[in-house]
C-alpha cells in the first residue's frame, strides 16, 4: 500500500463511518424570547418545604412553567394581535384565536396563566386561614372552611388524569369545578380564585403515585393573604 492508497483507505473509512466532515446542519430557530415571559418565583425553590420539596417547584417553575411561555411564544410569532393580549386575556377570547393555533394557545398560553397564578398563591407564611371577604363567602357558599377544604381537595383527587381542582369566582358565586389539562376557567366565563395542580409534574418526585398525599400536604401552604387579597380585587372588578 502507498501512502496515498492509506490515505484513501482512511478516507473510505471515515466516510463508511459516517466522519467525513460536513457542514453542520442549521441549528433549529431560537424560540422567540417574547413577548411572554416567564414571572420569577418571589422565593426561594424551598421555601414550601417539606410540604412541596425544592426539585419539584424548580424543574415545575423553570422547566415545566417555561416550556409553556416559549411554546407559547412559538404559537403567537405570526400573530400580532395575539402578542398584545395578556396571558389571561387569551384564555378570555379562545374562541376569536385563529384556528391554526387555537389548541396551542389553549394548553400553552392555559399553562402559562394558571402557573403564573399558582405560584402567587403558595407560601409557608402567608397566614393560616382565608381573610375577609373570602373568608364569610367560603363560610356562606359552602359551609364551613373545613367543608370548603374537602370539596376543592376532592375536585383535585378526583380529576382524571391532568388537570387542576379550581376555586372561582362565577358570576359572583363561589364555585368548585375540576377542569382538564391547562384549559382555563376564564376561557368558560369564570375567575380563578385559587387551583390545585394535578399534573404529576406536580408532586411526583415527592409523592409518586400518592395524589391524595400532595393534595392534603397543599393545605400547609396557602398563601392565604395573597389569595383573600386577590379575592377582594375579583369581587370589586
Ligand atoms: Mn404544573
Amino acid at each position: 500500500m502507498t501512502r496515498r492508497d492509506v490515505i484513501s483507505a482512511c478516507a473510505a473509512l471515515g466516510t463508511a463511518l459516517g466522519l467525513r466532515a460536513q457542514t453542520p446542519a442549521p441549528s433549529p430557530a431560537p424560540a422567540p424570547t417574547g413577548p411572554f415571559t416567564l414571572p420569577p418565583l418571589d422565593y426561594p425553590y424551598d421555601a414550601l418545604e417539606p410540604y412541596i420539596d425544592a426539585q419539584t417547584m424548580q424543574i415545575h417553575h423553570d422547566k415545566h412553567h417555561k416550556a409553556y411561555v416559549d411554546n407559547l411564544n412559538k404559537a403567537v410569532a405570526a400573530y400580532p394581535d395575539l402578542q398584545k393580549m395578556t396571558p389571561d386575556q387569551l384564555m378570555a377570547n379562545l374562541a376569536n384565536a385563529p384556528e391554526a393555533v387555537r389548541t396551542a394557545v389553549r394548553n400553552q398560553g392555559g399553562g402559562h396563566a394558571n402557573h403564573s397564578l399558582f405560584w402567587t398563591t403558595l407560601s409557608k407564611s402567608g397566614g393560616s386561614t382565608p381573610k375577609g371577604e373570602l373568608a364569610a363567602d367560603i363560610n356562606k357558599s359552602f359551609g364551613s372552611l373545613a367543608a370548603f377544604q374537602d370539596k376543592l381537595s376532592a375536585a383535585a383527587i378526583g380529576t382524571f388524569g391532568s388537570g387542576w381542582g379550581w376555586l372561582v369566582l362565577d358570576h359572583g358565586n363561589l364555585k368548585v369545578i375540576s377542569l382538564p389539562n391547562q384549559d382555563s376557567p376564564i376561557t368558560g366565563g369564570a375567575q380563578p380564585v385559587m387551583g390545585i395542580d394535578v399534573w404529576e409534574h406536580a408532586y411526583y418526585l415527592k409523592y409518586q403515585n400518592r395524589r391524595p398525599d400532595y393534595v392534603k400536604a397543599i393545605w400547609n401552604v396557602w398563601n392565604w393573604d395573597a389569595i383573600s387579597g386577590r379575592y377582594a380585587s375579583l369581587k370589586k372588578a
